[in-house]
């Protein structure tokens, strides 16, 4: 028999989430910048083991609504925290703890095992820490673990927590075969570095409203050629993504295209173009041809 289960992670944008799920199974499931909402849909991260499989349910940071694109994420987060066997709650320990806590208090449910994880430790104090840790006296979760996935602190003993709460299966019954470590495909994990360095690169409004669209992917014995678009709200937006002489287009894409050929293991020749679409984050037609179908939920 072996432990095996979903657990869900929920927290506010750039609370640390898909650092995390990256940490814990040890390869680049999940696109993280610095920037908020960078995760749009929900990711599986597989954890497998001799004597576990813990599927990790990456979500999107939860925010206000104010576009179909938010509609679609947010629902995204719902479905994470139902019918899950534990549910990890990330608060970044180097903000406002109190907002975090609020925040915990309304996505804990008596009926789902709940850890509370407050994340980046390593950017505190240990005397920091200790006095925001007494913030959480009064809060009903099965367990408070301070963690950083950036120096992998505290991660096995949260491993070890999870494990508790998952129910035991025959070896022969896991749901992901042993070497599946997501249930995203090659195209999607590129199209998520590409605006994943797209993001790290472009400041303001223009992150938010980035999104890209692969419009070739083949796969050779020895190559991947890959053709994207990147979509953009404004005409400003597409002069600044381009940058002077295409030299920002051309980081991006430079960078983009050694972070997929690790992922990939094979040699990747990546076309990059830029396009405007108006409001696109309103437009559900385009929502759903890049993925983001509100009707799938
Ligand atoms: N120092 C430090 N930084 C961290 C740690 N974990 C995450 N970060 C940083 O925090 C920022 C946000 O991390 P993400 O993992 O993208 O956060 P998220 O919760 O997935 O964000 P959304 O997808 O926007 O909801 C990035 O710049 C990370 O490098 C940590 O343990 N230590
Ligand atoms: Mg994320």
């Amino acid at each position: 028999m072996i432990k095996c289960g979903f657990v869900g992670i929920v927290g506010r944008p750039n609370s640390g989430k898909s650092t995390l799920v990256n940490a814990l199974v040890n390869e680049k499931v999940s696109i993280v910048s610095p920037k908020a909402q960078t995760t749009r849909n929900n990711i599986l991260g597989i954890m497998n083991d001799k004597a576990y499989q813990i599927v990790l349910i990456d979500t999107p940071g939860v925010t206000k609504i104010n576009n179909r694109l938010d509609e679609y994420m947010q629902k995204n987060v719902s479905g994470a925290i139902t019918d899950v066997d534990v549910l990890l709650i990330t608060i970044d320990s180097s903000k406002d703890v109190i907002d975090g806590i609020e925040f915990a208090r309304k996505y804990i449910n008596h009926g789902i095992h709940t850890i509370i994880l407050l994340t980046k430790i390593d950017l505190i104090s240990k005397e920091q820490l200790f006095q925001k840790l007494t913030l959480f006296n009064n809060i009903e979760a099965d367990a408070i673990i301070p963690i950083s996935s950036v120096k992998k602190l505290n991660l096995d003993e949260l491993v070890k927590e999870i494990l508790k709460y998952l129910p035991e299966i025959e070896d022969n019954k896991r749901y992901f075969d042993q070497d599946i470590y997501t249930d995203k495909s090659v195209r999607f994990i590129a199209s998520e570095i590409i605006r994943e360095k797209s993001l790290y690169y472009l400041d303001k409004e223009i992150p938010h409203g980035i999104a890209v669209e692969i419009t070739k992917f083949v796969e050779e014995d020895n190559l991947i050629t890959i053709d994207a678009n990147i979509i953009c709200e404004k005409d400003s937006h597409k002069a600044i993504i381009i940058g002077k002489g295409g030299k920002m287009l051309k980081k991006i894409g430079h960078e983009a295209r050694v972070s997929i050929q690790k992922v990939v293991q094979n040699k990747v020749v990546l076309n990059l173009w830029v396009k405007v679409k108006e409001n696109w984050r309103d437009r559900e037609s385009f929502l759903t041809e890049i993925g983001y179908n509100n009707d799938d939920l």
